[in-house]
């Protein structure tokens, strides 16, 4: 992929996953042949690291990457210390441990309007 596709049919799928999943999608995707990055991102609610993979690919395989993401990144519920949060922490009179998802993905896919490789 040197340039971008006459159809413009590129796509950048955005996904934000949690570091135990991320290192494993990376995998899978440039096994298959998927370019990927992953930059080290944090969540702005748990404040916990988690990363952020970007893939350039052509519309029909987007399907393929969107089941290999819910293959590998599924969501399950975690119930941390309130005080742990960094906007209820501080001086918050809750005393039951609070619920967040964790896991999971986050995906945003988006049309790439032009594509060049130098
Ligand atoms: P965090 O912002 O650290 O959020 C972690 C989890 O905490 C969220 O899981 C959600 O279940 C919960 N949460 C977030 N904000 C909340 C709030 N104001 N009140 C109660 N609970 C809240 P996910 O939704 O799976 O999000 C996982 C991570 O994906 C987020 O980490 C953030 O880094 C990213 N993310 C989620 N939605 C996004 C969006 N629309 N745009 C950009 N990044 C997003």
């Amino acid at each position: 992929m040197a340039a971008t596709p006459p159809d413009g049919s590129l796509k950048l799928v955005i996904i934000i996953a949690a570091d135990s999943d991320a290192d494993r999608l990376m995998k899978e995707l440039v096994e298959r042949g998927y370019p990927a990055t992953k930059i080290s991102s944090t969540g702005g609610f748990l404040h916990r690291g988690n990363a952020t993979i970007l893939s350039g690919v052509d519309a029909g395989e987007v399907e393929e990457v969107l089941a290999l993401i819910r293959e590998l990144c599924q969501a399950r519920t975690e119930y941390v210390p309130v005080q742990t949060l960094p906007f209820f922490g501080e001086g918050s009179t809750l005393s039951e441990p609070v619920e967040v998802r964790v896991g999971g993905a986050i995906v945003f896919v988006v049309n790439v309007d032009q594509f060049e490789k130098t």
